[in-house]
């Protein structure tokens, strides 16, 4: 039989009570956590959005692998069988643990970037750019041009511009001493990078002699989005198409907290053996030793079993449809979003819902806040308070201003996803009522972890 109705792959078997608030007690909420989302307590939110990374709910058999944890110091059983998982999956040589995957860029860029290098992406995210730019280097970000057009529809919207990183590496190759590609690009709405892509930058590498890394967070994703698009491949399964997008790469910076499945984790992955023991080094000095890497051994069999179901077919078509039936619900509504939805999170196009907000009033910031006043909503700005700051302290404003509602995986049902859908049509219809904010207090870097704003105006809605 043929049924076309897309069940969650899963039955429930612990549940987690979350906790509904008053409007006004939100209002007090947000005005203590001076406007900024990451600074509310979780209680205080009913649908948390803010992020995909290790909110996921474990299976069983990953609760169950936990029992297993070796925590011996050196040599640990886990950490053999979390080699064995990766190694299936990207065939690399080295694989070395880490806490998450911001562990691993300071470890990959520490051991390779001097000041005044430049290290090309199709689109660094948050943690990336800032890695790249502690080593005192450039953080250059070159998608295809469609990348940037929210509304355009076009299937590989992450895919890296090959003609302008031909000519980059040619005009400033001695700068450059890597090139890395996300999947998905985060940053973009979370498009994902056809394989066709892929192997052409890896031949452009090839004739530049650099090596090419994949910051692969959400590369079961990414193997899906080839597997229904891109021609040749509806035939192979994930993991096929997991180990091909591997083959063309020297290394990967992984967050196990997305395509781990993980609640934390992370891990460096690469051929070079001189680059991987300098690695190894730099991770015994703050990490951890190689075979566990700032990890729990029940962390390593969680991660291990998690990567292995991440790329399960069933899984796969359940987690990108549910992003996408938000983004056929708020399409149908004229909301505008980062068209086609991408893997992990709905992205809302703040600039085109809100063009009486100037972007130096953070537009996507303030959209944001109001889902959580009218809805108790979580989600996270990528927009001008992320990436406006400039290294040398400048401002400039961002590519694009979204919301990005991001999806945890396996947490929330398909009646989670109708309430958000019902908020988000609201805020719709009140969208000329909301106003920009300041900031008043903020870091040099990573700003939107800890700033502090105010409405602009007096009120956040009027
Ligand atoms: C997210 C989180 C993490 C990430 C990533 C890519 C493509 C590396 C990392 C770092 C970060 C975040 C953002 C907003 C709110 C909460 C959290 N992305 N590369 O949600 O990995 O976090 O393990 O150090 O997306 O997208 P890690």
């Amino acid at each position: 039989m043929n049924f076309k109705t897309i069940i969650e792959p899963f039955r429930i078997k612990s549940v987690e009570p979350i906790r509904t608030t008053t409007r006004a007690e939100r209002e007090a909420a947000l005005k203590e956590a001076g406007y900024n989302l990451f600074l509310l307590k979780a209680e205080d939110v009913l649908i948390d959005l803010l992020t995909d990374s290790g909110t996921g709910a474990m299976s069983s058999r990953q609760w169950a692998g936990m029992m297993l944890g070796d925590e011996s110091y050196a040599g640990a059983t886990s950490f053999f069988r979390f080699e064995t998982a990766v190694q299936q999956i990207t065939n690399l040589k080295h694989i070395i643990p880490t806490h998450q995957g911001r562990a691993a860029e300071r470890i990959l860029f520490g051991s390779m970037l001097k000041e005044g290098d430049i290290v090309l992406n199709n689109t660094h995210f948050d943690t990336t750019r800032a890695n790249v730019e502690y080593r005192r280097a450039e953080a250059r970000d070159i998608p295809i041009a469609e990348g940037r057009q929210p509304q355009l529809i076009h299937p590989f919207k992450g895919n890296i511009d090959l003609d302008l990183l031909d000519k980059m590496l040619t005009e400033a190759g001695e700068k450059i001493p890597l090139v890395m590609i996300t999947v998905t690009n985060n940053s973009g709405g979370g498009q994902p990078v056809s394989m066709a892509n892929i192997r052409a930058a890896r031949e452009i590498c090839n004739r530049h002699g650099k090596p090419l890394y994949l910051d692969a967070c959400r590369f079961a994703e990414n193997a899906w989005f080839i597997k229904m698009r891109e021609e040749g491949y509806a035939d192979k399964t994930p993991m096929e198409i997991a180990q091909e997008m591997f083959s063309y790469v020297d290394g990967c910076t992984m967050s196990a907290k997305k395509d781990g499945l993980a609640n934390i984790g992370g891990f460096l992955a690469l051929n070079d053996n001189e680059l991987a023991q300098r690695c190894k080094n730099m991770l015994i000095l703050t990490e951890g030793f190689p075979t566990y890497g700032g990890l729990a051994g029940y962390d390593l069999e969680a991660i291990a079993i998690g990567l292995h179901e991440a790329l399960r077919e069933e899984y796969l078509r359940y987690r990108i449809r549910s992003v996408a039936y938000l983004g056929d619900i708020l399409t149908e509504a004229g909301v505008p979003i980062v068209q086609p939805p991408g893997g992990h999170a709905i992205y809302i196009d703040a600039l085109a819902m809100l063009p009486h907000i100037p972007q130096s009033e953070y537009p996507a910031w303030a959209l944001s806040l109001v889902l959580y006043l009218e809805g108790g909503i979580r989600s996270v700005e990528i927009g001008s308070v992320m990436f406006g700051r400039q290294p040398d302290g400048s401002e400039k404003p961002a590519a694009m201003e979204l919301v990005r509602l991001a999806f945890p995986r396996r947490v929330y049902t398909q009646s989670h996803v109708d309430y958000l859908a019902e908020v988000l049509l609201h805020v719709n219809g009140m969208k000329e009522q909301i106003r920009g904010l300041r900031l008043i207090d903020a870091p040099e870097t990573l700003r939107h972890f800890t700033a502090r704003l105010q409405p602009a105006h007096g009120a956040l809605i009027t």
